[in-house]
């Protein structure tokens, strides 16, 4: 072989490998507001559940004057356990606990006020409610977290600067003796009458009296893993108790000025009031409203908090048990058969970014949050279509967006084409953001196309994953 023909085929090996790789395409800059990694992580937890429970329970009231003695609080057949084996079998990820309500008694025994469960007779002074529950999350792989009412109604020094104090000794209290605390639920409700260290009276507070930029670094301080709730700027209330998430839902706090991200929570009881009352045992939510619920707010994407009270024995009650085991079992059965992507015939996109492989449609159901389908710079509309190999009956279908880079999409809408060939439009929606879910309610389709139809930047989706209709 002569040193030219060498060279040449050296060229020729070359030129080859040139043209399979494809150049590098500029990947999309991230879009505004973005998410920090606490609350990335928060996102992934979608459902959780709210425990209410103190002396207010015994004495059949929502809202604990703050008068209750100590002795009141008696669970006679107390089983924490049993509260967790619920929140397993209906699928919730996390649990956060009323450590103190707005009637001031503490369920752990904290060194900062003498009204605490160290002053009841029950288990002679040494019970801690947060820390039976803080364990046996642990045990159970569930996160675990605190609701610490600001509104302390019990206490003398509420209203003044040495109630902060005090508040804040609680937190580092809460934060520094039962291990990880994923979020910190700080309530709404303020002042009013109330106890008062016997005073008895009206107690109103005005302007910043909390400094919850404080408070908030403090919590980060003691726990930068822990997402601050309402008072702190990590995540917000969703604007009802209802269980509801309204639409558009933006995770930002102002979409105009993209100041924060600051994803919205849905809380909602599964019984009328937040707390255990006898008379409402008839009134625990169905099945059918459970799975509402669900649809308007994770499906929406919020996450959901749903309130699941112990009685006076302890205990949740045989009802709302049975119905949570229900809804468990109801959202397996949902979400049972994910459509693989080997069903898909073809991906196609009316544009995709760099016509890259990098950015191309099928990326969207690859099974990943980090790979996305992706357009130029210059599109804010555009079209996703996935063919099937046969028709099938589609129950759900779930988009997401790689919030990562901020979220984008402001409208959207579905379309199906059943085997006679037809397009149909199925949804009109507005935000996509971490999740969200639309029902399909078995329509049979050969087709599916998502349709942008307005984005604040080139619009990218981590996932559009079709569930077919689950067996008998
Ligand atoms: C409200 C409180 O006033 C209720 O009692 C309950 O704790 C609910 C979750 O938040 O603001």
């Amino acid at each position: 072989m002569t040193h030219k023909f060498e060279a040449f085929l050296l060229f020729s090996v070359l030129l080859g490998m040139v043209a399979c790789t494809e150049t590098p395409v500029e990947a999309p800059a991230p879009f505004g507001a973005l998410p920090t990694e606490r609350q990335l992580a928060w996102h992934d937890l979608e459902f959780y559940a709210f425990v209410h429970f103190t002396t207010t329970t015994f004495r059949d009231v929502e809202w604990g004057y703050g008068d209750a003695d100590p002795d009141e609080f008696q669970p006679s057949r107390y089983d924490p356990a049993q509260w967790v084996e619920v929140m397993k079998a209906a699928g919730m990820k996390g649990v956060i606990l009323t450590a103190k309500h707005h009637d001031g008694f503490c369920l752990w025994p904290t060194k900062e006020t003498d009204y605490c469960i160290s002053n009841s007779s029950w288990r002679d002074g040494k019970g801690d409610v947060v820390g039976d529950l803080s364990r046996e999350a642990e045990k159970a792989g569930l996160k675990f977290g605190v609701y610490l009412s600001p509104w302390d109604r019990h206490d003398l020094r509420y209203s003044t600067p040495a109630y902060i104090d005090y508040y804040r000794a609680q937190l580092r209290e809460l934060l520094t003796q039962y291990g990880p605390i994923f979020e910190v639920w700080e309530d709404g409700a303020n002042g009013g009458d109330g106890y008062y260290g016997g005073r008895c009276e009206q107690r109103h507070i005005s302007g910043n009296y909390y400094d919850w930029e404080n408070t908030t670094a403090l919590i980060h301080e003691l726990q930068p893993n822990t997402i601050v709730w309402g008072g702190g700027l990590d995540a917000r209330w969703c604007g009802n108790e209802s269980g509801w998430m309204p639409e558009p839902n933006w995770a930002v706090h102002d979409v105009e000025a993209q100041d924060y991200w600051n994803p919205a929570e849905v809380d909602v009881s599964i019984r009328p009031g937040w707390f255990y009352h006898e008379k409402e045992d008839g009134d625990v939510k169905s099945l059918e409203h459970l799975m509402k619920i669900y649809y308007e707010s994770i499906g929406r994407g919020a996450n959901l908090i749903l309130n699941i009270p112990p009685n006076k024995e302890g205990r949740i009650h045989p009802t709302d048990s049975t119905r949570l085991v229900e809804f468990g079992q109801a959202l397996k059965r949902e979400f049972s058969r994910p459509m693989p992507a080997k069903d898909v015939k073809s991906f196609s996109a009316t544009n995709v970014r760099g016509d890259s492989k990098a950015y191309a449609a099928r990326l969207v159901m690859d099974g990943q949050r980090d790979t996305y389908w992706a357009t130029d710079d210059s599109i804010s509309q555009a079209s996703v279509t996935l063919t099937f190999r046969k028709p099938h009956k589609l129950q759900t279908l779930r988009l997401r967006e790689p919030i990562q880079l901020g979220q984008r999409i402001e409208a959207y809408s579905i379309e199906i084409q059943t085997p006679d060939g037809q397009w149909e439009k199925k949804v009109e929606g507005t935000t996509i953001g971490p999740q969200h879910l639309s029902r399909l309610d078995g329509v049979e389709a050969q087709a599916l196309r998502v349709n942008i139809e307005g984005s604040k930047a080139c619009p990218l989706l981590s996932e559009i994953q079709p569930f077919l209709v689950p067996e008998e």
